[in-house]
């Protein structure tokens, strides 16, 4: 049957059938309804009583194909499965920072969920330049915690071989390994390229070596490293914020994959903001500098404080169950530098997802809104080249960056050399 959307009586009606639902809302007939989605993928409803308005949900619909681009481009709606089960895996690990499911319908690829009426989307936030104090904090803990617990630093072989088993999420992998890993560095015909954009910094993505080589790399990572679940699409655009709560919501590319994918989406989207700034700070009147030190102070505090409390995590799982992933006998120093070497590896595979990250919202189909909002051509232009050239430092340079601060200090020197130029 051909899909169609509901319209705003029918979803009243559907929702008033289930009792849970009813229950949050109340009757039917007092409900307003109203399609808010702007992501690529799905349907999103607001649903609200016009007596109450503190009673009110969101809505998500998984159509049959890919909304951003309609029909033409077929997707399976089991999509919203992954998303569903991801919302509540996580969410019961990391209940503070995943909104509730209140309701899932697998038939019709929809579920009810809790409305965060008073977050915003972090990255319209950060285009307000507003600084969120908490930010930090809350995507560290939220990191090592779906982080940790999904990997076989924690869970028995078998039940993490299961987990991989269930999470398989082949369509929306496949999306991901061409938009992101496949299609920039080519000539492709789905690529969108700003107008102003200098034919030699295209020329780069595709001629460089070292570049090709880094980010052939990262696509191997990912289809390989079955290391945890992942959220799988970790923008600032899945992220819902104020200044006391912080929440992750989208996570329908969930799938087990490797860690530094879903560390490197906030880093990608951080730097994109701190190099997109210059135009958004100037428009808004305000000197840019101080709210780019802000951008990158939160990248490197939210991998330091990712960091401690993973190792923290590890450290306290291995010492009640008495039993160390590298095995017994292992003398603590050999055991602590084992970790380390772990740490040092997943900080270098967070460079180089964020290096392709950055690069897919430069010249791939999918933007992002800092980037695209910048009405200037040339503005435009000067930014993306900044980010194309962060991106492949990151890449090239992911193993031998010699910890976050000095990502801090190359983003730095990227945007003073350039302005120097401009
Ligand atoms: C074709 S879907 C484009 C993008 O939207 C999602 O948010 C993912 O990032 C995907 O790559
Ligand atoms: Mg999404």
């Amino acid at each position: 049957m051909e899909f169609e959307a509901f319209t705003a009586s029918e979803l009243a009606a559907y929702l008033g059938a289930i009792p849970e639902v009813r229950a949050l809302l109340g009757e039917p007939d007092d409900l307003d309804v109203a399609e808010v989605g702007d992501g690529n993928l799905n349907y999103v409803y607001f649903v609200t009583n016009a007596k109450a308005p503190e009673r009110s949900v969101v809505v998500k619909q998984a159509p049959p194909f890919l909304r951003l681009v309609g029909k033409a481009w077929p997707l399976s709606c089991q999509r919203m499965e992954h998303e569903v089960a991801a919302l509540r895996r996580f969410g019961a690990l990391c209940p503070q920072h995943v909104p509730k499911v209140y309701h899932a319908d697998g038939g019709r690829f929809l579920m009810v969920m809790q409305r965060l009426a008073s977050h915003c989307i972090l990255r319209q936030g950060l285009m307000n330049g507003v600084v969120y104090p908490k930010l930090a904090a809350h995507l560290s803990t939220y990191l090592a915690h779906t982080l940790f617990y999904g990997s076989d630093l924690f869970l028995a072989p078998d039940i993490k071989k299961q987990a991989v088993g269930a999470a398989v999420n082949a369509e929306l992998c496949k999306i991901t390994e061409d938009l992101v890993f496949t299609f920039p560095f080519e000539d492709h015909a789905s690529n969108v390229y700003s107008a102003a954009l200098p034919a030699s910094a295209l020329e780069r993505l595709r001629t460089n070596e070292a570049l090709r080589i880094a980010a052939g790399d990262m696509k191997w990572t990912f289809m390989n490293r079955a290391e945890t679940l992942l959220h799988g699409d970790l923008h600032t655009g899945s992220i819902m914020v104020n200044d006391d709560e912080t929440f992750v919501i989208d996570p329908e590319f969930a799938f087990y994959g490797p860690m530094g994918f879903d560390i490197g989406a906030v880093l990608a989207n951080l730097l994109l903001a701190y190099f997109s700034r210059d135009w958004h700070g100037r428009v808004d009147g305000r000197d840019p500098a101080a709210y780019q030190e802000w951008l990158l102070a939160q990248a490197t505090d939210i991998w330091n404080r990712f960091s401690a409390q993973f190792l923290a995590l590890w450290r306290d799982h291995e010492s009640r169950s008495e039993r160390r992933f590298i095995g017994g006998q292992a003398e603590t120093r050999v055991v602590e530098s084992y970790r380390a070497h772990f740490m040092r590896r997943l900080l270098a595979d967070t460079l180089g997802f964020a290096g392709c990250k950055m690069i897919r919202r430069i010249v791939g189909m999918a933007k992002v809104a800092e980037i695209t909002r910048i009405p200037d051509a040339q503005a435009r232009a000067r930014i993306e080249v900044r980010c194309l050239r962060c991106a492949e430092a990151l890449l090239v340079e992911r193993n031998t960056l010699d910890g976050i601060e000095h990502v801090a200090v190359l983003a730095r020197d990227i945007q003073r050399e350039t302005l120097t130029h401009a």
